[in-house]
C-alpha cells in the first residue's frame, strides 16, 4: 500500500523498473505487448520489490519511433489498450505499493499530432510558430540519419526534426507551447500518475537563428547536437515546469530528465533541490565511453577502470549537492551483461549479478530495465530483416547507399542496435518465451530456453533473486540509500571497490570484473575480520573474501560492519 506521507526526497531509497510495453507482455495475441500484459505481470515487479514503474510511451502514436512520436498526449494507443486499462494499471500498481511514472515526450510531437497538422496547414495558422519553419534549412543532420529538415509541400517551407521526419520539434520559447505541456502534465497527475521521465529534455532550447553546425569528415550534415544540447534556458523551462506543475502537488512524485551529453557540473545544477528543476537526470557519459570516432555504431574498446573512473566521478561530484540516477541499460542501449559484463554462458549469471551489486550499492536511484533482472543478453542478429528500429534501419539504408556492404555494418549493429533491448521479455522457456500466443513483432531471443523468469523467480542463486536481495538492502540499509561513498583501490585493473557509510554503519563493496580470481588488497580488508556479508553473488564469494581475501572470477560481495573501522 502507498503512503503519501513521505519526505520530498523519498526517491533516495527507491528503485525504478522500466517497462517498454511493446516488448513486455502481450495479453491479446496480436504479437505486441500491451497494458493488460503489464497488469497481468505486476506480481513480477512486486516480487522484485521495486518502488516505481516507469512506463515507456503508450500514448496514441503512428509508432514511427515505437511511441516516442505522439499524436495525442491524453489518449492511449489501441495497440496498447484503453485509458481505462491505464487507470486500472495505476490503481493496481498503487495497491501493490508501486508508483507509476509516465514518459513525457515533448521535445517533439508526431507529425500527426493536431498541433502539427494545424501548424503545417498554412503560413499564417495560429500554431505556425509552435514548430520551426524555414524557407531555407540550415545544414543540420538528424540523429536518425539524413537531414534534420523536411520540405512540406503545402507551404513550400521546411520544418525541423532532430529525430525522424515524423517527429517535428516544438518551439519551447513559445509560451503557449509550454502552457499546453504543463496543462497536459497536470491532467496526468490528477489522474493518479506519480511523475515523469522526460525524454531528451535538455534539447528543448534551440539556439536563436539556428546557426549551421560544424561539418565533420565522413558526414555530409552539420552537427546539430553541440548547438542544441543543454542550453541555458533549459534550466528556466524546467524551473517554470516545476512551479506550474509540481509545486502545489500534494502527493509524492518523481521527475527524471533524460539528458544526452549533460556534464556533471550541469547535472548538479539540474538536480540541486534548492533550484526546483528535476529530481535526477539520466546522464550518458558512461554509455558513450565505448563509442568510436565513427559515431554510435563504431564500437571502441572499453576497460572496467575507464567505466569505473567515470561513474565514481559522478558519485563524488554529486555527493554534496544533487542526486544520481543509476542505470546500465534501457530501451536505447545494448543489454548490460553483454556490454559491461561477460555473456559467455559460464560467466553470464555471475557477471550479471556483479553488475547489479555495483549499481545497486552506489548512491543514487537505480533503474532496472525489463529483463535485466533475468540477465537477458544481446541478440545474434544476422540479416537486415532482423532489425525493426528506425535508427538501425535508417543507418543500414544510408550506409548501403554509400556502398558499404551489410557485413561490415553487422558487428556494430549487433553490439549497439537498440533492438537488442527490444526483443520480448523472456517469461518462460516455452513457445515465444511466454510473451505472446501469436507472432511477436520482433522475434524472441533464441536463449529464452535457458534465460527466463520461470526458472529464476523464487529460485535461490538466480540473477532475479540477487536483484531482489539488493533492492531489499536499499530499503533496509540507510548506508546504501543515504550513506557517503568512498572510492577505493581506483588503480586496480579488475576489482571495483568502494565504501559506504552512514552514522555508525559501514559497508564495503567488492566486485570482480575478471574471469580470474582477484586477490583483494589486504589493506582494504584490514578491520573487516568480523564483518557480515549482507549480499553476495554466492556463498563462495562471501567465504572466499572473509577467509582468504580472494574474490572468485566475476563475483561480488557487500560487507557490513558497525563501529569504527579502518577503510
Ligand atoms: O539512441 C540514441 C541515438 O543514437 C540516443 O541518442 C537516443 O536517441 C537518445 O537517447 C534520445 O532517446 C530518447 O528520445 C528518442 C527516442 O527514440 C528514444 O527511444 C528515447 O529514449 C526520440 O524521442
Amino acid at each position: 500500500m502507498l503512503t503519501d506521507d513521505l519526505p520530498r526526497d523519498w526517491f533516495r531509497s527507491a528503485v525504478v523498473y522500466q517497462v517498454y510495453p511493446r516488448s513486455f507482455a502481450d495479453s491479446d495475441g496480436d504479437g505486441v505487448g500491451d497494458l493488460r500484459g503489464v497488469i497481468d505481470h505486476l506480481d513480477h515487479l512486486a516480487a522484485l520489490g521495486v518502488d516505481v514503474l516507469w512506463l515507456s510511451p503508450v500514448y496514441t502514436s503512428p509508432q514511427d519511433d515505437n511511441g516516442y512520436d505522439i499524436s495525442d498526449y491524453r489518449g492511449i494507443d489501441p495497440l496498447f489498450g484503453t485509458l481505462e486499462d491505464l487507470d486500472e494499471l495505476v490503481g493496481r500498481a498503487h495497491g501493490l505499493g508501486i508508483r507509476l511514472v509516465m514518459d513525457l515526450v515533448v521535445n517533439h510531437t508526431s507529425d500527426e499530432h493536431p498541433w502539427f497538422v494545424e501548424s503545417r496547414s498554412s503560413r499564417d495558422n495560429d500554431r505556425r510558430g509552435w514548430y520551426f519553419w524555414r524557407a531555407e534549412p540550415n545544414n543540420w543532420g538528424s540523429f536518425f540519419s539524413g537531414p534534420a529538415w523536411e520540405r512540406d509541400e503545402r507551404t513550400g517551407e521546411y520544418y525541423l526534426h532532430l529525430f525522424s521526419r515524423k517527429q517535428p520539434d516544438l518551439v519551447w520559447s513559445e509560451p503557449a507551447v509550454r502552457e499546453a505541456v504543463h496543462e497536459m502534465m497536470r491532467w496526468w497527475l490528477d489522474r493518479g500518475v506519480d511523475g515523469f521521465r522526460m525524454d531528451v529534455i535538455n534539447l528543448i532550447d534551440k539556439p536563436d537563428g539556428l546557426p549551421d553546425g560544424e561539418v565533420k569528415v565522413g558526414d555530409p550534415w552539420g552537427q546539430a547536437f553541440p548547438l542544441v544540447a543543454t542550453r541555458p534556458r533549459v534550466h528556466d523551462y524546467l524551473h517554470e515546469m516545476y512551479e506550474q506543475v509540481f509545486a502545489d502537488h500534494d502527493r509524492p512524485f518523481l521527475t527524471v530528465g533524460e539528458m544526452p551529453g549533460v556534464t556533471v557540473e550541469q547535472a548538479r545544477l539540474f538536480t540541486d533541490p534548492a533550484r526546483r528543476e528535476v529530481d535526477m537526470v539520466f546522464q550518458f557519459e558512461h554509455v558513450d565511453l565505448d563509442k568510436g570516432p565513427g559515431g554510435k555504431f563504431d564500437v571502441a574498446p572499453l576497460t572496467m577502470p575507464e567505466l569505473r573512473a567515470n561513474l565514481m566521478r559522478w558519485q563524488v561530484e554529486l555527493a554534496e549537492v544533487g542526486w544520481n540516477s543509476l542505470y546500465w541499460d534501457n530501451h536505447d542501449q545494448p543489454r548490460a551483461v553483454s556490454r559491461f559484463g561477460d555473456d559467455d554462458p559460464v560467466w553470464r549469471e555471475r557477471s550479471a549479478k556483479t553488475l547489479a551489486t555495483v549499481l545497486h550499492t552506489l548512491r543514487g536511484t537505480p533503474y532496472v530495465y525489463q529483463g535485466e533482472e533475468l540477465g537477458m543478453t544481446n541478440v545474434p542478429f544476422s540479416a537486415p530483416e532482423d532489425f525493426r528500429d528506425i535508427e538501425s534501419l535508417n543507418y543500414i539504408e544510408e550506409q548501403q547507399e554509400l556502398g558499404v556492404p551489410f557485413e561490415e555494418l553487422l558487428p556494430g549493429l549487433r553490439f549497439r542496435s537498440r533492438d537488442n533491448a527490444r526483443t520480448p521479455v523472456q517469461w518462460t522457456g516455452g513457445e515465444q518465451a511466454g510473451f505472446t500466443t501469436g507472432e511477436p513483432w520482433i522475434p524472441v531471443a533464441p536463449n529464452h530456453e535457458e534465460i527466463n523468469a520461470e526458472s529464476q523467480v523464487g529460485v535461490e542463486g538466480s540473477v532475479f533473486e540477487h536483484y531482489r536481495a539488493l533492492i531489499a538492502l536499499r530499503h533496509e540499509e540507510r548506508a546504501v540509500s543515504h550513506g557517503s561513498v568512498t572510492p577505493l583501490a581506483m588503480d586496480h585493473p579488475d576489482l571495483w571497490a568502494f565504501g559506504r557509510q552512514h552514522e555508525g554503519t559501514r559497508l564495503l563493496v567488492l566486485a570482480s570484473f575478471s574471469r580470474e580470481p582477484v586477490e583483494v588488497p589486504p589493506e582494504l580488508l584490514a578491520g573487516w575480520e568480523g564483518a557480515e556479508a549482507v549480499v553476495a553473488t554466492s556463498g563462495d564469494a562471501a567465504a572466499g573474501v572473509l577467509s582468504r581475501g580472494v574474490l572468485p572470477g566475476w563475483e561480488s560481495v557487500v560487507l557490513r560492519s558497525s563501529g569504527t573501522l579502518a577503510g
